[in-house]
């Protein structure tokens, strides 16, 4: 594999900081180093990588926006394309600019459409019912694998209409789609590492033969029977849906049990008022930022902020810093389910925003309400561990106890 990036000098007048955000002990616990990029200016040079970072939130959300100066052709992650060759062929949805990206995004987002995706609810909530009722009766368990991870890989994968899945290559194929877009760093080498024992059990399951009728993967190989794409996008539409789907809202949903768990208080809001159930989703992705840093490039010469940014640049958007900034939110470090905190990034902003964000609000909002529901109190029954990743601020295990009501 092929990589690198040029050199690029930093633009005088902009802080230099020698600092590797990719460092796994800044991976699981970022909020200190968010602070700091946001203290130390708009743009921030990191020699280490040779990028500029970006951690306020107005700049983070103009770079993240403006599809026109900052292009995601030349990759989101810290390698641009433009240099070297990317791990895979890159994804013809997150990685083109328009007019490419606005083809497939269309096809991409009629699967996804709330209308689309509203006769997924009741098989949500019955799948939603059974595990929490499951834990209920067991009380102490595993929260990454046996809830976390265990609702999406169940729900997501009928929905796409997977004849037969596994949840292992699930949740480990998007695992190490974003530990790629970091740095040749460990955590990238070991992603890599595991492209022959995973890589061909997802494209294989991308095949027409392998998608039911009536699922969001049928929606997509109907538009290229329409001529709206080719089949082989198709296929590379449904890589995108195996890449974001699932691995994001496990994370999403094991960064809830840990907000409420840490938020007791919080928690007796939502069950006084499950209707709090979506906002307090919102809460959940301001607060912890489960795509924590996505980039994108320069195409041209340009300024934000009145920093200059060279043609080319490569710029961290750092959304988990941007989520958490005192100019933008008010008492940014407390977790508030009331706050509807509208304009987070956790989504990301513009062309590129998340275009699975209504699946994603419709799993955790079908599992907190069961949550409200059932369970009286969820306490931890040992320590959270983060699991460090390149792109994604996920955990690795959290021990819970629910008692029911
Ligand atoms: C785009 C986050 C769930 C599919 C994005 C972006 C972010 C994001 C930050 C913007 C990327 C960019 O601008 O470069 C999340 C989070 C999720 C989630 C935090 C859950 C909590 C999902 C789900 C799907 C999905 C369930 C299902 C298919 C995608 C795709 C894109 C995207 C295909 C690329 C869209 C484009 O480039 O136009 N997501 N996502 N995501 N997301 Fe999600
Ligand atoms: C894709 C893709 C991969 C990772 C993330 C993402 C958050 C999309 O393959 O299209 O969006």
């Amino acid at each position: 594999m092929i990589e690198g990036h040029l050199a690029f000098r930093p633009t005088e007048g902009v802080p230099i900081w020698d600092i590797d955000p990719f460092d796994e002990e800044i991976l699981a616990d970022p909020n200190e180093y968010y602070a700091e990029l946001r203290a130390k200016g708009s743009l921030v040079y990191i020699p280490k990588y040779s990028v500029l970072a970006s951690g306020r939130y107005d700049e983070t959300k103009e770079i993240f926006s403006d599809h026109t100066r900052f292009v995601s052709s030349r990759g989101v992650g810290l390698n641009d394309f433009r240099y070297g060759t990317p791990w895979r062929p890159p994804s013809i949805i997150l990685e083109v600019d328009p007019p490419e990206h606005t083809r497939t995004r269309k096809v991409m987002a009629k699967a996804l459409s709330p209308k689309a995706i509203a006769k997924f609810k009741d098989a949500f909530h019955a799948k939603a019912v059974e595990l929490v009722d499951a834990l209920l009766e067991k009380r102490r368990f595993e929260a990454v694998s046996d809830l976390a991870e265990a609702f999406p890989t169940a729900v997501f994968p009928d929905a796409l209409g997977m004849v037969d899945h596994d949840p292992r290559p699930l949740v480990d194929y998007g695992a190490m789609v974003f530990n790629s877009m970091g740095p040749d760093n460990a955590l990238r080498r070991k992603a890599t590492a595991m492209i022959p024992e995973i890589v061909p059990w997802i494209m294989a399951a991308c095949a027409r033969s392998r998608l039911r009728p009536g699922g969001m993967g049928s929606v997509i190989y109907e538009a290229a029977d329409a001529g709206e794409i080719t089949q082989e996008e198709a296929g590379l539409l449904i890589r995108s849906f195996l890449s974001a789907g699932v691995d994001t809202t496990v994370t999403g949903i094991g960064n809830a049990l840990w907000c409420l768990a840490a938020n007791p208080a919080e928690y007796e809001r939502l069950k006084a008022d499950p209707s709090l159930a979506r906002p307090c989703f919102e809460e959940v992705l301001r607060y912890t930022s489960p795509v924590h840093t996505f980039g994108r490039t320069a195409a041209v010469a340009t300024e934000v902020s009145g920093v200059t940014i060279a043609e080319s640049s490569k710029i961290l958007c750092v959304l988990g810093a941007a989520n958490l900034d005192p100019e933008k939110w008010g008492d940014p470090d407390r977790f508030r389910i009331e706050r509807r905190p509208v304009g987070h990034l956790a989504f990301g902003a513009g062309i590129h925003g998340c275009v699975g964000q209504n699946i994603a609000r419709l799993e955790l909002e079908t599992l907190l309400t069961v949550l409200a529901a059932k369970v009286d109190r969820i306490e931890f029954a040992g320590a959270a561990v983060w699991r460090p990743n390149n792109a994604i601020h996920a955990l690795d295990r959290m021990p819970l106890e629910f008692i029911g009501k």
